[in-house]
């Protein structure tokens, strides 16, 4: 992993404070039914196969419950990352997320997630994960610019990977958004790695964060394995975005564990990939009471292992959905 620094010391300290037990078993929590979610989905996937792409998201569920922990309910999130834990961290049930998942009628969005998911209920802010990498910007930037309008106090976070910080969508919103002084986070969740191509490979910069400093605005590196730590940067940033003082740039050192996507034989990665890795469920263990830790986690793969049963006995959805929820 690589050394998280900070970029710009205009985004603030990043030391990792304490947090109060609750935030840290919400937290924590988020993370064990993540992983229990990975862990069940990658035996589906071997033993039935599956109708889609599961985009494994091991090593980068700390990152999404330090984000997401920093955030109100009704705030808007814009997701692209892997796994299940942004729309699990942000309040969606196990029902919803494994009868997407699955194409059922019991998904969020009554099926029409099949495989791929996109997962979204406005209702919880999840305003869904645009598969158009680069998407997500200028309509995370939308929402801010309405909650400014409206005078909400809303902020809007934009998640996306190191690869998809090389759209122009990026730049053109990231600009507006800084001399507009909207009410939105970016947050990247820098594995290192875009399918195959890395990102040294590939960036002119050593980090993403820097580049904030060419919009005027606070950009911060973190440890995105240590999810408290997460937590206190995109809590800076968010508390600045709700005060009027516009968006910042958080980037989370992440490490993508699995492939690309569930059967990705990853051919192209060093075998010592892992040599430095640090498991963010371990690193937010170490600081919860053993016995609760032990309980969380078999609580959590028991509700997994439920969840899933359910979701492969529910319907699938009639063909007349995919005429439902469209504008024209
Ligand atoms: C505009 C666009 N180009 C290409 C793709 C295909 N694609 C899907 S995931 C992916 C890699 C994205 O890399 P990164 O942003 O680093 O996120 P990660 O997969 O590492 O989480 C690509 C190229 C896409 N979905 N949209």
């Amino acid at each position: 992993m690589a050394s998280p620094h900070s970029a710009n010391e205009a985004g603030g300290s990043t030391a990792t404070a304490a947090v109060s037990p609750e935030l840290l078993l919400r937290m924590f929590t988020v993370i064990a039914r993540a992983r229990a979610i990975e862990d069940a989905v990658a035996v589906h996937i071997r033993d039935h196969g599956f109708a889609g792409f599961w985009h494994p998201g091991k090593g980068q569920e700390g990152a999404v419950a330090g984000a997401v922990a920093a955030m109100a309910d009704g705030d808007y999130l814009f997701y692209q990352g892997r796994g299940a834990a942004w729309p699990l961290a942000k309040g969606m049930g196990l029902a919803p997320i494994l009868g997407d998942l699955l194409g059922k009628a019991t998904g969020s969005t009554g099926g029409k997630g099949a495989g791929v998911p996109h997962w979204a209920d406005p209702a919880l802010g999840i305003m869904g994960e645009g598969a158009t990498l680069g998407s997500v910007y200028p309509v995370a930037a939308g929402a801010a610019l309405s909650a400014q309008l409206r005078g909400s106090g809303q902020v809007a976070l934009a998640d996306f990977g190191d690869g998809t910080a090389a759209r122009g969508t990026f730049h053109e919103s990231l600009l507006e958004a800084a001399r507009w002084r909207l009410p939105l986070v970016y947050f990247c969740e820098n594995n290192g790695i875009s399918v195959s191509t890395t990102f040294e490979s590939v960036s002119p910069t050593k980090t993403i964060a820097e580049r904030a400093s060419a919009y005027g605005i606070p950009g911060i590196r973190v440890d995105g394995h240590d999810a408290v730590e997460v937590y206190h940067a995109v809590k800076t940033a968010i508390d600045r975005a709700r005060a009027g003082q516009g968006p910042s740039l958080v980037e989370a050192v992440v490490t993508r564990v699995g492939g690309h996507w569930e059967g990705d034989a990853q051919k192209y990665r060093p075998a010592d990939f892992l040599a430095d890795y640090t498991d963010p469920l371990e690193v937010i263990r170490e600081r919860i009471d053993p016995g609760i830790a032990r309980r969380v986690i078999d609580a959590a793969k028991a509700e997994v292992a439920q969840a899933l049963q359910e979701a492969e006995a529910a319907p699938l959805p009639a063909p007349s959905v995919i005429l439902e929820d469209v504008f024209a």
